[in-house]
């Protein structure tokens, strides 16, 4: 990646300087990531402390994007820091009180002593792959790769959320067919002009497929970049069930089935080459396989589409020809996509969109790292993030690799299904030791059936986590949990979009400290030198000394200028494939087997995968499961974003909570009459795989038959121990997501996509949820298994494994 230094200069001619006195207190003007949780736009804050302790917190103005606007969660970070629920210290618990809240409080060196006697003895008799690191979303840290493979020296990094449904999907698609990370809308955030930026071209449409970041600013993307090109003349199309906020301001909204996006996708790409709407130029030099695409998505025409779809064919026409005349065009993959098991073919069909159209890496268009950037473009730093010394038979003994290669190869991490199965079974081997690294899995966040990874995480010989809060997943599961510091507590660098999309990178400036709690990447380095000392003993100390060798070849800039100018934009350039930027070998092109952007995949095809897009059924649905349907009329999507709460984080944080107080199901009023169900009602909501209960919320933003759920629910104010765990059964909407309905790649699960039928629910099924593991009046816990976590039946449910 390259960086502008005409940007950097301009920010030091109307910025304030990083640290300054006013008011009384220390202003430091510093990014954002996690924690708490976000993903990596690097918001910039100005934050006020007084005697050592953070007063307020404001947007920054100076910051080049964000430009002082700031989420509430942000906001909110002052609660954040000094909330009692914290975990600042060490604590340690016995194995035999596992669930029981009786922590103690140790030091740094018992913790420690503790986690290294049981790795030496688990080492020792079961080898390191017995070990699994569990990582959640996009936190700095990334235990995946950095803590299996460089800490335990295991390969079994896992992100436990079924079928990889996040992200993971995207990059790894994106890498075979267009050689690069994820291609992002561009929205001007590396140009120092901004929107004026005379390299810059406003889009003139921009689709928010399966995406929200108004509510999300996902992956890097600053939602409200949308709402500023909006104001710029840019026109938006909403691909979404439901009509969102943004929707009810967007020129189209295509109101498809859920899952169905591949059939759209696919015949729009129909439209756009029956009628001659697409690049010729860039086809012809760029891209590889145009003519099998042309032959396979004519088996998608748009009046197929639109009954798989359920939408009109007019409407699909319609947006074909407004996506490939608009020019420039972007669009915006969302995590709807990634969270279906077809997702892999829609989000190749998308690529083949924004390919044939002539988007890739134009200005407005979807813009591409290039191979000298954070995002380890070059082979051998692939390898060597990846795999750090690793001998051969142990990189191959990651679990899933041989039914999933091109998961487990590309991400390097062990197939989540799988992962939950060898821990249920023991097979392909046992596993006996775990570290949760940055998840809250048992609350309905990072997992689907979450009470299957309950029950054998409870039987695994030791577990330690590693968080800034308590949460039900660490008091029911584990042994040691060591404490992490927040944003405003560290140094470290925000690089937006991971890293995969040239845009700017930011410095996190340290302003207090809590308690004893330590950075990611220190914590790294204590547990490295402890664990695996070949590793890290001739590791850099600080975080600075880190930045300015590891990572210099990344930044041409050392640590002490970007802590002082806080944000660096990044040089954008556009058509890279042409200047030869887009390759380790400097010859133009894409970093592809064949050089082009590939629109029939090879890779694909050598993993047993069909080369091209194609369409096929969610596994449970109207259409594939009618049977089931007869009893569970209902297609539930769960998981749309708010604003007020990150997954599973800050529900104990008042002035998030009051925004939300409750979980809600979005209901259709027509559904809601015909069940009697009124607003504020608490709803039952039932399939053979759970039960839970979330408040109706009654709305026409969606159709009939379907209806939202929120996830990342538990109750930090009631009782803590198991099995209640803070109530975390409840409303625990991940019961109901059948575990292994994965695509043939490994990736996508039913979280959007699931059948359930709906009812008012009954006062006593209340009392009982409310009770879930709480003493009865015969003094012993309730613990209602059969009734709130039904056990798979074959009958109902075909595609069981
Ligand atoms: N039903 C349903 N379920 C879903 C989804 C959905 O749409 N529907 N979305 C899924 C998606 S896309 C994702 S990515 C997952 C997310 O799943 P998770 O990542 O597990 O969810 P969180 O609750 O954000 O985070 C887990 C823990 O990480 C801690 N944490 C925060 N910041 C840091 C940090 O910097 N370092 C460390 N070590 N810990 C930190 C938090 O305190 C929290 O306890 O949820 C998935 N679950
Ligand atoms: N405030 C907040 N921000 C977050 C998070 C959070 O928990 N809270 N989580 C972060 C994470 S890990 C992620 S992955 C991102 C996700 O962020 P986004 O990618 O923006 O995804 P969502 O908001 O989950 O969903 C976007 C829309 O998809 C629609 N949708 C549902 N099913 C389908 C479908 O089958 N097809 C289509 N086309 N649309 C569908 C929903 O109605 C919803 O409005 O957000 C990140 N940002
Ligand atoms: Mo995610």
């Amino acid at each position: 990646m390259e960086f502008n230094d005409a940007a950097v200069e301009m920010r030091d001619d109307v910025g304030k300087p990083w640290r300054y006195e006013e008011d009384g207190c220390t202003v430091t003007r510093t990014c954002v990531w996690s924690a708490p949780g976000c993903h990596p736009v690097g918001c910039g804050l100005k934050v006020y402390v007084k005697d050592g302790e953070v007063v307020k917190v404001e947007g920054d103005e100076n910051h080049p994007v964000t430009k002082g606007r700031l989420c509430v969660r942000c906001l909110a970070m002052k609660d954040f820091l000094y909330h009692p629920d914290r975990i600042i210290y060490p604590m340690k618990r016995d194995r035999a009180n596992r669930g029981k809240d009786k922590w103690e409080r140790c030091s740094w060196d018992e913790a420690i002593a503790i986690i290294k006697k049981n790795y030496d003895e688990v080492k020792e008799n079961y080898g390191v792959e017995s070990m699994v690191a569990f990582m959640g979303t996009g936190r700095q840290g990334n235990i995946g790769a950095t803590g299996a493979h460089r800490v335990l020296g295991t390969p079994n990094g896992c992100y436990p959320l079924s079928g990889f449904s996040c992200y993971g999907p995207r990059v790894c698609i994106t890498m075979d067919v267009i050689g690069s990370s994820y291609p992002e809308i561009d929205y001007a955030g590396g140009l120092p002009g901004s929107y004026d930026d005379p390299a810059y071209t406003i889009p003139q449409l921009i689709i928010q497929w399966g995406k929200e970041p108004i509510y999300s600013s996902p992956d890097g993307l600053f939602g409200h970049a949308i709402i500023d090109l909006m104001r710029r003349g840019t026109k938006l199309v909403n691909i979404n069930p439901r009509i969102t906020w943004t929707g009810s301001r967007a020129v189209m909204n295509v109101q498809l089935r859920p899952g169905t996006d591949a059939a759209l996708a696919m015949a729009m790409l129909d439209v756009i080459i029956e009628e001659d709407l697409y690049d010729h130029e860039f086809v012809d030099l760029w891209c590889f396989g145009f003519d099998d695409l042309a032959k396979r998505v004519k088996t998608m025409p748009p009046e197929k589409a639109a009954e798989i779809c359920e939408i009109p064919a007019e409407q699909i026409y319609k947006l074909a020809r407004l996506y490939a005349t608009s020019k420039p065009a972007a669009i915006a993959w969302g995590v709807s996509i990634d969270q279906s098991p077809n997702g892999s073919q829609a989000g190749q069909a998308i690529l083949a969109l924004m390919s044939i159209t002539g988007n890739i890496d134009v200005p407005g268009g979807q813009v591409l790292v290039s191979v000298s950037g954070g995002d380890g473009g070059k082979q051998e730093d692939i390898d060597s993030v990846g795999w750090p010394e690793m001998k051969q038979e142990l990189k191959e003994a990651i679990i899933g690799h041989e039914e999933y290669p091109f998961y487990t190869g590309g991400l390097k991490m062990s197939q989540a299904d799988r992962q939950l199965d060898a821990l249920e079974t023991g097979k392909p081997y046992p596993i006996h030791f775990t570290w949760i690294g940055e998840t809250n899995l048992i609350a309905p966040t990072c997992s689907a059936q979450p009470k299957r990874w309950y029950d054998a995480l409870r039987k695994v010989d030791f577990n330690f986590a590693t968080d800034t809060w308590m949460t039900p997943t660490i008091q029911g599961c584990c042994d040691v949990v060591l404490p992490l510091a927040s944003s405003l507590e560290m140094e470290t660098i925000v690089p937006t979009h991971y890293g995969g999309s040239p845009n700017y990178v930011g410095a996190l400036n340290k302003c207090v400290k809590c308690g004893e709690a330590v950075p990611e990447w220190e914590l790294y380095r204590i547990l490295g030198l402890a664990l695996n000392p070949e590793m890290w003993e001739n590791r850099e100390k600080d975080f600075k000394e880190f930045y300015d060798t590891a990572m210099m070849r990344a930044y041409p800039f050392d640590y002490d200028e970007l802590q002082k100018k806080v944000v660096i934009q990044s040089e954008v350039e556009y058509r890279k494939y042409e200047t030869g930027k887009l390759r380790p070998d400097g010859k133009p092109g894409f970093n592809t087997a064949t050089g082009r952007v590939q629109l029939y995949s090879p890779m694909f095809e050598m993993v047993g995968e069909d080369p091209l897009p194609y369409y096929f059924e969610a596994p449970t649905t109207p259409v594939s499961t009618p049977e089931l349907a007869k009893e569970y009329p209902f297609t539930m999507m769960t998981g749309a974003r708010e604003i007020g709460y990150f997954h599973s984080e800050g529900r104990q944080i008042e002035k998030l909570r009051d925004l939300c107080p409750d979980p809600l199901v979005e209901i259709n009023p027509a559904d809601a009459e015909k069940y009697g169900i009124k607003a504020g009602d608490w709803v039952r909501i039932e399939n053979p795989w759970g039960v839970c209960f979330e408040k109706a919320k009654i709305t026409p933003i969606l159709k009939p038959g379907y209806i939202q759920a929120q996830h990342g629910w538990w109750f930090p104010e009631e009782d803590a121990e198991a099995p209640h765990l803070y109530g975390v059964w409840k409303s625990n909407i991940n019961t109901l997501i059948p575990h292994s309905r994965q695509g043939k790649l490994g990736f996508g699960a039913p979280f959007r996509t699931t059948l359930v039928k709906i009812s008012k629910a009954q006062e006593s099924d209340l009392a009982e949820a409310d009770r879930i593991g709480l003493e009865g009046e015969d003094g012993k816990p309730i613990e209602h298994a059969d009734n709130f976590f039904r056990i798979d039946n074959p009958e109902l449910d075909p595609a069981a494994r």
